[in-house]
């Protein structure tokens, strides 16, 4: 399959982040992406660098002075301690329930916290170059698609549905499966259908299309009472106003087995048949994997090549993007597995 790979995407290379209270080295690793660029080598499929600027679309789909922040982020955390090359950055404070974010407070650590939904989004010197070169491989593959590639991926890092319209969280800074469904809206497709697989709630693409019925987002995660991000992917989260049932979320239980993950895959593939979609964009996370470090579901490698072919009977043009996974050792076999699979 083609796939669009990110050539910038070393210069995010966060050293820590924190789990039950200490400084850990970071799941969301340089080496994930290289393991996924590696299988695809070695099972043959072509690599190309990205041939779209994805600056016009990220304007779509994610708020001006959001992104005005995160080009600037490195620089400002510089210009308060030259001593700040060597750590990261991390927020301390959040505008929740009652206080203002309206205004743009200009302590950069406020203003970090205002842009962040979590502490777990740590930001490197690369951050910005990286994450915008994957917006970019997102959109190249989209526009690839729209001129009439069957499917197309990208492969990329840092992952993307975490982040929403004005927030980073969960590793994710700029929305690359929201980029490739806005493309692909900008090139003529009327409707568009987001599956997202990742074992965590897909909030930030619900976030971008909740009021919108031209793209339908259908997510199948952990159940958010327990698991990562908390506080959205429920059930009874339809969509709103123009939007309402452009959104389904099929939360299942961590542990659940393969059998009724593959049951709701099947749901959510129902959905998006009723849709009428003219393309797909997957939000191709493989933390649903059994050997994942993070995440409680239980997809064997086998698995994933059934993922791919359920993919591939809605019979639409498809752009798969990476999200998450962090057994990273086998992060390509079961990535090239899923797009193997809906090759057949
Ligand atoms: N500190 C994606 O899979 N925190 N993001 C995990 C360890 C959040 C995962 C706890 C997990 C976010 C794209
Ligand atoms: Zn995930």
């Amino acid at each position: 399959m083609l796939t669009f790979h990110n050539p910038l995407h070393h210069g995010h290379a966060p050293v820590h982040e924190f789990f039950r209270g200490e400084r850990v080295p970071c799941f969301e690793k340089p080496a994930r992406a290289d393991y996924v660029e590696a299988a695809l080598k070695a099972r043959g499929h072509a690599l190309q660098a990205p041939e779209q600027n994805s600056s016009a679309v990220l304007g779509q789909v994610h708020a001006p002075r959001y992104l005005a922040f995160l080009r600037e982020a490195w620089a400002q955390w510089l210009a308060l301690d030259a001593g700040n090359a060597a750590c990261q950055p991390f927020p301390s404070v959040w505008p929740v329930r009652t206080l203002r974010s309206d205004v743009e407070p200009d302590n950069f650590v406020a203003k970090l916290g205002l842009y962040s939904m979590d502490n777990g989004s740590p930001l490197a010197e690369g951050t910005w170059v990286a994450a915008k070169a994957g917006a970019d491989a997102a959109l190249s593959a989209a526009m690839r698609v729209a001129q009439g590639l069957r499917a197309a991926f990208c492969c990329t890092r840092p992952p993307g549905h975490h982040a929403g319209p004005d927030f980073m969280g969960g590793y994710c800074f700029l929305n690359n499966a929201a980029v490739a469904a806005q493309g692909l809206r900008n090139a003529g497709a009327a409707r568009v259908a987001v599956l997202d697989v990742d074992y965590h709630h897909g909030n930030g693409t619900q976030a971008i299309f909740y009021d919108r019925a031209d793209v339908l987002f259908a997510s199948i995660h952990g159940d958010p009472r327990t698991e990562y991000p908390f506080y959205l992917g429920h059930a009874d989260e339809t969509g709103a106003g123009q939007g309402e049932g452009f959104n389904l979320n099929l939360p299942l239980p961590a542990g659940t087995p393969a059998p009724a993950w593959f049951a709701a895959l099947d749901s959510a593939c129902a959905r998006i048949a009723g849709h009428r979609a003219d393309a797909l964009v997957v939000s191709l996370g493989l933390d649903t994997f059994e050997g994942d470090p993070i995440s409680r579901f239980a997809l064997a490698s086998g698995d994933f090549f059934r993922v791919g072919e359920r993919l591939a009977r809605l019979g639409l043009p498809t752009v798969f993007v990476l999200e998450g996974g962090y057994a990273a050792a086998e992060l390509g076999t079961n990535a090239v597995n899923v797009l193997e699979g809906f090759e057949g």
